[in-house]
């Protein structure tokens, strides 16, 4: 595999779970694949699961890693060509981008959505010059309209526990004081899109995603329709997408905030989220603390998920 950006670049589903599972049975069957091969970690943006699990994933498989917080020690970097460098970013992206890879076999990249320019952002204009500059296998620890990582780890969730062949799965929008990237659902539509799922998304008016995200999922404005004989329930807050309002907060309706009520409509269904989490605006402690919440084995599944990409990535260095 020569890139990780979205569900396309993993090719049959079906396999990706088998070898998914197959290496949750022994994460360290490949521990000698890696040998000798450098990862680069590279965050524009605060991680704590994407750092931590991706890490893991490459001890598993005997990689070397190093983690670059752009924003803690390196220079500021400056991303637009043409700019006369007088203020106060140091170096150019198209420099520093590189050398990065001149010291590296695979590089990762978390850059979210800047949330000023829309073209910008959906554009994927970090990530792709990345891929552009660096000489380097790249993939993607949440980018600007995706996290395919986590939407990977979702699916591998969703199949563990599911019971049924066809599960309804439902994402909701969720209230949050600040305007959160549109990655994580964009990313999760895109993979429950590929699957056979019943999937639904609901959200308030004003909060529909770029409909090449949307597919052929329902889409679902009343919350507590949405969540009827649900069996997965997939909460994230997002910035609106549409228009003159991209990447603003439109709503703070605490009654979006899953809470038993909500769930009590569903099929006794699994709660879901990719972390990190606002108490009591997305989700209330008792249904985050409830039984039937995954959020802690769905985190788990994020170093399953890293090992098959990374391990995937390392046999595509071979060729
Ligand atoms: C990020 C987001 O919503 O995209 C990362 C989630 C994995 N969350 C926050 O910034 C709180
Ligand atoms: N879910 C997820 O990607 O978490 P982090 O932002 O902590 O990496």
């Amino acid at each position: 595999m020569k890139q990780f950006t979205c569900v396309q670049d993993l090719g049959d589903l079906r396999s990706a779970l088998a070898e998914a599972f197959e290496i949750k049975k022994d994460r360290f069957k490949y521990s000698e694949l890696g040998r000798n091969k450098t990862l680069m970690m590279i965050f524009f943006n605060s991680s704590l699961r994407t750092r931590l699990s991706t890490q893991k994933a490459a001890f598993n498989l005997g990689m070397n890693v190093m983690v670059l917080d752009i924003n803690q020690g390196a220079w500021k970097l400056e991303t637009e060509r043409g700019v006369i460098m007088a203020g106060d970013k140091q170096e150019h992206i198209l420099e520093a981008i590189p050398v990065m890879g001149s010291y590296c076999d695979i590089i990762g990249v978390r850059s979210f959505a800047r949330f000023e320019d829309r073209e910008f952002d959906y554009n994927e204009v970090i990530l792709n010059q990345f891929t552009k500059y660096s000489g380097r296998p790249v993939f993607s620890m949440e980018a600007a309209t995706r996290h395919p990582l986590q939407s990977f780890a979702d699916l591998i969730t969703i199949e563990e526990y599911k019971t049924k062949e066809r599960p309804k799965v439902v994402l909701t929008w969720a209230p949050h004081p600040r305007p959160l990237p549109q990655a994580v659902p964009n990313s999760f539509a895109e993979w429950m899109n590929t699957t056979d799922y019943d999937f639904v998304i609901t959200h308030p008016e004003g909060y529909e995603l770029d409909p090449k995200f949307v597919g052929r999922a329902k889409v679902e404005y009343d919350q507590r329709k949405a969540f009827e004989g649900a069996d997965f329930i997939y909460a994230k807050s997002w910035g609106a997408y549409t228009g003159e309002n991209y990447g603003r907060v439109l709503s703070t309706d605490r009654s979006w905030t899953v809470s038993s009520g909500q769930m009590a409509c569903t099929d006794n269904a699994f709660f879901m989220h990719c972390l990190p989490v606002r108490r009591n605006m997305i989700v209330s402690d008792e249904v985050i603390e409830c039984d039937r919440s995954i959020v802690i084995p769905e985190a788990a599944n994020r170093e399953i998920s890293a090992t098959v990409v990374l391990k995937r990535m390392i046999e595509g260095l071979e060729k």
